[in-house]
């Protein structure tokens, strides 16, 4: 575990001197104000902390929190943060992705980060599109998405993230949003409190290339009819006055008028339970196929499961014990050579 500090840490100390170069409006700067505003909380000292990131807008991260980092290459923040706690396993890691880099030239280091479930908080923006390279389709733009490098429209069948992490035995998923900073600030908690990879999908506006790609849940007008906000122990509710709910028809979600339902009647989130946490990340896509059903946010899934790091430590040890401190000049140097030619 990384220090406890015993002076506070304020989220103004989180800031740094750098020019913040995102363009004005864009998702990203709500994220990091409440990422500055959640850590003081977690009363680690600043030392103990690390932002490690990829390539791409989000990506710049690191920059701007007044802790240790690194804006590495582009997709491989994986095999950074891997690196880090299997040597140092006591810090605060946390990893800065967008869709792109994270879901494109990252997606086979993002998957085996996410089975061997280090104790790291990963940051998923997700923004549907490849901002920092002016706005090409990334792997979760939807179906027949136009875009400079796509004219008449994308041919690909997008990414489900939820799906995605969830399929590659992630200990730990949630969604959030960049216009929903009380939601967020909750879920980040959360998340830093998981011992695991925590992995947070954060739905964000690029306001220059992607601008109202998820307007219908961000909108105030809209936003309860097309959102379900998911808390363990409680009923799936949602609707403007709360007037719909969600049940279980054997593993088909239905949604009920809870004029004529009760909250007894209604599924009850586990976020224990990852048979349903497969079936709420399949609340996405298309609504001709899948019925009008609201996208969920929250966690929906946590489980306990040892860490790498730890199992890591403990087998250096077992090993020490057996067989001693070893020698790696005499092992490079072991009889295990051959001479060529
Ligand atoms: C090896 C390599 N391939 C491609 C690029 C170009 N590139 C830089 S950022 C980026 C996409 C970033 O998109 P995303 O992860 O969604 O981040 P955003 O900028 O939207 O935050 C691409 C393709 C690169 N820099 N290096
Ligand atoms: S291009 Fe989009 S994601 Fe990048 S800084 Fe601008 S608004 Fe944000």
């Amino acid at each position: 575990m990384a220090e406890v500090l015993n002076g506070a840490m304020t989220a103004k100390e989180l800031e740094t001197d750098q020019e913040v170069r995102w363009c004005p409006g864009c998702g990203d700067y709500s994220i990091l104000k409440q990422v500055q505003k959640v850590i003081p909380e977690l009363g680690i000292k600043r030392e103990d902390i690390v932002f490690i990131s990829g390539i791409g807008c989000s990506s710049r991260f690191p920059y701007y929190m007044n802790t240790y980092g690194m804006h590495s290459i582009h997709g491989r923040a994986p095999a950074v943060v891997s690196g880090l706690k299997s040597t140092n396993p006591d810090l605060s890691v946390w990893m800065i992705t967008g869709d792109g880099d994270s879901l494109s030239i990252g997606g086979n280091h993002l998957i085996h980060l996410l089975r061997r479930n280090f104790d790291i908080n990963v940051l998923l923006f997700n923004n549907q599109i490849y901002g920092l390279t002016k706005g090409q389709y990334s792997p979760t733009s939807e179906e027949g998405k136009t875009t400079k490098s796509t004219p008449m429209g994308s041919l690909d069948h997008p990414f489900n993230p939820a799906a995605l992490c969830l399929g590659a035995d992630s200990t730990f998923y949630a969604r959030t949003m960049d216009r929903d900073p009380v939601h967020m600030r909750d879920i980040l908690l959360k998340a830093s409190h998981h011992k695991g990879t925590s992995m947070i999908e954060i739905y964000q506006n690029c306001n220059v290339f992607n601008d109202g790609a998820f307007f219908g849940m961000t909108d105030k007008e809209t936003k309860k009819q097309q959102t379900l906000f998911v808390e363990h122990g409680k009923p799936l509710i949602f609707g403007q006055n709360n007037e719909f709910g969600i049940k279980l028809d054997g593993f088909k979600p239905v949604i009920v008028n809870m004029d004529s339902a009760s909250a007894d009647d209604l599924w009850i989130h586990d976020e224990k339970d990852r048979a349903k946490a497969n079936i709420l990340a399949r609340f996405y896509g298309n609504p001709a196929t899948e019925g009008e059903l609201p996208r969920p946010f929250g966690v929906f899934y946590s489980e306990d499961r040892p860490c790498y790091e730890d199992l890591l430590v403990n087998q250096v040890e077992v090993a020490k014990e057996k067989f001693g401190e070893g020698d790696l000049n005499a092992l490079l140097r072991g009889k295990n050579t051959w001479t060529i030619g």
